[in-house]
């Protein structure tokens, strides 16, 4: 095995290189590593200046998270970014890739930091429920000044090189020079010029300036608020940043390690970092294990409308060609001219260029109303409305046209897949690929996998999520799979909510102090309020008579024509097309009206217990998916509902939250309600289960 951090020398420049992959994550051989080279450079009389650079596809990508929440090992980080800091002769970093937390901390423990074009330099750790530990919040700023570090500390955004040069966090950027070239290129010249040691810690200039506007700087605090919605490490990132005009060097940096220190016990760090390596770990299913994908390298899509157009988008931003095949020449102007008016969106808000858009239309998309077009299609997604029999006749034609080994996939949300795949002669190449709405931006891709799908089809899913940008989830065929499953449970409690005492509003302010975007009821009127009441109409004969019906109310707003944002009016009403609803007082009477009719007398509830109600409704429902198999592993779920259904990632996703309330307290939750109600909410076996051998959702993670 090659060492973690190499020492040579090169003519009189050592060169310190970190060879950790995949990242060079700043595990604890690395960080003794390090201070075993920069011993070696300074008893090495020839050496008049050290390099130090990353092996492999980057720099140092931070401090290596899976030692975290365990016992600290010597020797810590800051104590090695000192120590390169003090050291006597001049040292570089040389940066590529990404260097960040941890591996940009100790690149600004470095008298000089040099960086080839395309590196990108960030203190991520706030995505981490976090701030930097080992000097980022006190060295950035000294550099930069406060503005540009409070930007990188509260956003953990990663900064190109060239705009980092402006900002004074590197001192070169060199275009054609690999790393270590542009490290030797700079230590040549430190070396001929006889450059001084340059610590950051003595770099005072911008700091004075910063401190006459502390005032205003202080100001961000609003913002950043606004945008953290809940999170607390952007709002410590900036007071540390702050702290650093305020307070001696040495005092600041103990201030940041004290706040760091707090931030890695919290709930929220823990979430957040549950949430970053649930993002790897869920595309590592079984089915890769011998599958393998087939190519793709063109695309049919059939049905131009919000779905399909958004698939269609997704695929081509990838740059993978798409025909496009509607019913009829009407239908198929619509279709293209959704996909167009999207892109010229794109143009507008400057994320798309006229040539890119223009290459995407011309070169990549096309249209047909024939489905013989698709006889050469590697894939074909279907995306037309919800219906068995629509989708049978088109799997049944796609079967006699596609070329053998074409993988057809259908974008159902709730339908029977292996119903679908029944049709054809080929169920191995038959699979769901769930897209949700906007098509083109919602990360999560349910990988709908069916009895008979073939390991090869399911990985060709997965590689198609990674290839579009996307979070492939694996799923199980069932009513709904597993997000939208979760979500008629929750669409529930907010109904019964309503039903029993709480006003709509109430609801949705609860869920959105929560931390979701939005709460359920301003959510399905987002939609469209006659989607949900079409579905309700669908399932009336088959609705088990046990089951409470609760959405009389929401019934009785679609009767009048309310359908949501799009005609103006639905739970909110949306005066001169606003986007934001107003509470309506007529949604009001109606409620309280289905409430005398069925006898139901209101009662209060605190924010408190909509949460625990609503939480307490999907985890349970997640429990049982989970124990039918339909979804593979606790973090399975989390990612559905982070990436799908806007939980907020803070939380870590329902079972993370859970285990973090306890699983006890989630079942006693169940039981109190089950008293009401024992059939909506008689706990999961699993869940039982769990209780009481102690586990946790994150003991089934680690299998
Ligand atoms: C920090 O530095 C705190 C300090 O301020 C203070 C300390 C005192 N550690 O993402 P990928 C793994 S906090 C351990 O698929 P990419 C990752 O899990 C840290 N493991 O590749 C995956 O493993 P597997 C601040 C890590 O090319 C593999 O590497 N830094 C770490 O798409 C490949 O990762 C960050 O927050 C790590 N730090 O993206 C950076 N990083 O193969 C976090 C990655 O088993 N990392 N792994 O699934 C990233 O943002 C991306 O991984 C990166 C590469 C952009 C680097």
């Amino acid at each position: 095995m090659s060492m973690p951090v190499a020492y040579e020398r090169q003519d009189d420049i050592a060169v310190v290189t970190v060879n950790n992959p995949p990242v060079n994550a700043l595990s604890q051989t690395v960080r003794q590593g390090l201070l075993d080279a920069l011993a070696l450079a300074m008893a090495d009389d020839k050496a008049k200046a050290v390099v130090v650079l990353g092996a492999g596809r980057t720099f140092i990508a931070g401090a290596d998270i899976r030692e975290f929440g365990k016992p600290p090992m010597a020797p810590r980080l800051s104590e090695v970014v000192s120590a390169y800091e003090d050291a006597p002769k001049p040292v570089i970093a040389a940066l590529h890739g990404t260097a960040l937390g941890g591996g940009l901390e100790f690149a600004l423990g470095c008298h000089y930091r040099v960086a080839v074009t395309s590196a990108k330099a960030g203190l991520p750790e706030v995505h981490l429920g976090l701030i930097p530990g080992a000097g980022g919040t006190v060295r950035t700023p000294l550099l930069t000044g406060a503005a540009a570090a409070i930007d990188m500390v509260t956003t953990g955004r990663q900064v190109p090189a060239h705009e980092a040069q402006q900002t004074g966090l590197l001192d070169a950027v060199y275009d054609t020079y690999t790393p270590l070239e542009a490290g030797l290129q700079f230590a040549r010249k430190a070396i001929d010029e006889n450059m001084p040691v340059r610590r950051a810690r003595d770099v005072q200039d911008k700091l004075e300036a910063d401190r006459a506007k502390i005032a205003e700087l202080r100001e961000s605090r609003a913002a950043i608020e606004k945008t953290a919605r809940g999170q607390t490490s952007p709002l410590v990132g900036l007071d540390a940043v702050l702290a650093t005009l305020e307070m001696p060097f040495e005092e600041a940096l103990k201030n940041e390690r004290t706040l760091f220190e707090d931030l890695l016990k919290s709930d929220q760090s823990k979430a957040l970092i549950h949430a970053f390596f649930s993002e790897r770990q869920v595309g590592k299913v079984p089915e890769l294990e011998t599958g393998k994908p087939r190519d793709i390298a063109k695309i049919g899509v059939i049905g131009g409308g919000t779905m399909g157009s958004g698939i269609s988008l997704a695929m081509l931003n990838a740059g993978i060609p798409v025909t496009m095949v509607e019913r009829d020449d009407d239908a198929l102007t619509a279709g293209r001219g959704r996909v167009e008016e999207t892109l010229q969106g794109g143009i507008k808000r400057g994320k798309m260029t006229e040539e890119k858009m223009q290459h995407i239309l011309s070169d990549l998309f096309s249209g047909s109303t024939d489905l013989a077009d698709l006889a050469d299609a590697d894939l074909v997604i279907e995306a037309v409305f919800e219906d068995m029999d629509v989708k049978k006749d088109i799997f049944a034609r796609l079967d006699k046209i596609c070329k053998p080994g074409a993988v057809l996939a259908s974008n159902t949300s709730y339908l029977d897949i292996n119903e679908i795949a029944a049709v054809t002669s080929r169920p191995e190449d038959v699979i769901g690929l769930h897209f949700f709405s906007p098509a083109n931006i919602m990360r999560l891709l349910e990988i709908v996998v069916a009895d008979k799908t073939s390991p090869d089809v399911t990985a060709t899913g997965f590689a198609l999520a990674k290839r579009t940008g996307k979070i492939g989830v694996r799923a199980g065929v069932c009513d709904g799979f597993v997000g939208n499953r979760i979500l008629g449970r929750y669409l529930k409690v907010a109904q019964m909510l309503v039903e029993d005492g709480a006003s709509p509003y109430d609801v949705d302010a609860a869920v959105v102090e929560f931390g979701y975007p939005m709460g359920p009821f301003a959510m399905s009127d987002m939609a469209g309020l006659d989607i949900g009441w079409a579905t309700r109409k669908r399932k009336a004969t088959s609705r088990d008579p046990r089951e409470r019906y609760s959405a009389d109310f929401i019934d009785r707003v679609c009767e009048l024509g309310r359908f949501g944002q799009k005609t103006g009016r639905g739970i909110y009403i949306y005066p001169d097309g606003a986007r934001r609803g107003t509470p309506d007082d007529e949604v009001l009477a109606i409620i309280d009206k289905v409430r005398k009719e069925k006898g139901i007398t209101a009662r209060g509830f605190s924010h408190e217990e909509i949460i625990e109600r609503y939480l307490a409704a999907m985890i349970n429902e997640a429990v049982k998916i989970l124990d039918e198999g339909i979804a593979l592993r606790p973090l399975d779920i989390d990612m559905v509902q982070l990436a799908g259904y806007a939980f907020p990632r803070w939380r870590g996703g329902p079972m993370k939250y859970a285990d973090m309330t306890g699983l006890d307290t989630v079942l006693a939750s169940l039981k109190k309600f089950q008293e009401d109600d024992d059939y909506f909410w008689k706990p999961a076996e699993l869940l039982v289960k769990l209780v009481e051998t102690g586990q946790s959702f994150d003991s089934l993670n680690k299998g």
